[in-house]
């Protein structure tokens, strides 16, 4: 089983508020059409979910409670996750759409309800969920990003490999140059950060793909712009982009 989280920079236009990159979503469905694995989606917030995210002033104070905030950036997701659904079935796929809700109990995973996902994936369906805004109890909601969903999902999945597919092609030494790193175990290099990030962008990234390839999982970054490269990597042909070896 393979695990893909689609960047909200690659389905959206990070520059541009509300902008979904309809091309690239396509690209990808179309090519995911080619993988005959498994696979589960997660997808980022974008310019939906991370642009109301900092509108409702969300992302800086986690004990203020904004209910207009989270309603509002709740519905941007669906929003955004109803084009990468139309997207898939468009190209012949059978998405099952997971909100997070369905397997997070506040902010903590629900074991018995990711098993089931796997099953869900395995009975030709292709589950795809999302980062978003959780409820967890009293007057308290966080952020759950889609790279913490990763993490989650491949503790209790143990998928084959996991990918992020990225606005870039994987992860550079010097970013001037763009000099790729093809492959990482263990250290972690430092990055520069997008301000309109509310999860805390490729750090975060980083962070998560690290804690992933601990667990004794191939984690790949590579360039959402260039579906075939994911092809490529789930057939063990070629992998171009950043890869963290498990350990
Ligand atoms: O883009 C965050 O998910 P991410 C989603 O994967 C929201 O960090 C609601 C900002």
């Amino acid at each position: 089983m393979i695990l893909i989280k689609f960047g909200g920079s690659i389905i959206t236009n990070k520059e541009k508020p509300l902008s979904p990159r309809k091309k690239s979503i396509d690209n990808l469905s179309k090519s995911l059409k080619k993988i005959k694995e498994p696979i589960i989606i997660v997808h980022g917030g974008g310019s939906y979910g991370h642009y109301w995210s900092v509108k409702y002033d969300m992302h800086t104070k986690e004990k203020k409670y904004n209910p207009r905030g989270v309603a509002i950036v709740k519905n941007s997701m669906i929003e955004l996750n109803k084009m990468i659904l139309d997207s898939l079935l468009y190209f012949k796929l059978n998405p099952y759409c997971l909100p997070p809700t369905d397997f997070m109990s506040g902010n903590k995973p629900i074991t018995k309800k990711i098993k089931e996902i796997e099953k869900i994936a395995k009975s030709g369906l292709i589950p795809v969920t999302y980062g978003d805004a959780l409820w967890y109890g009293q007057k308290k909601t966080f952020i759950l990003s889609g790279d913490k969903i990763m993490t989650h999902l491949a503790k209790i999945l143990k998928p084959r490999l996991c990918i992020f597919a990225l606005n870039e092609d994987g992860l550079y030494s010097d970013l001037k140059s763009k000099k790729l790193i093809y492959e990482l175990q263990g250290e972690l290099p430092s990055i520069s950060e997008n301000k309109m990030d509310v999860t805390g962008g490729m750090t975060r990234k980083v962070e998560e793909a690290s804690k992933i390839s601990k667990m004794g999982i191939n984690v790949f970054f590579v360039n959402g712009n260039k579906p075939d490269r994911i092809v490529k990597a789930v057939k063990n042909r070629k992998f171009e982009g950043t890869l963290f070896r498990s350990k």
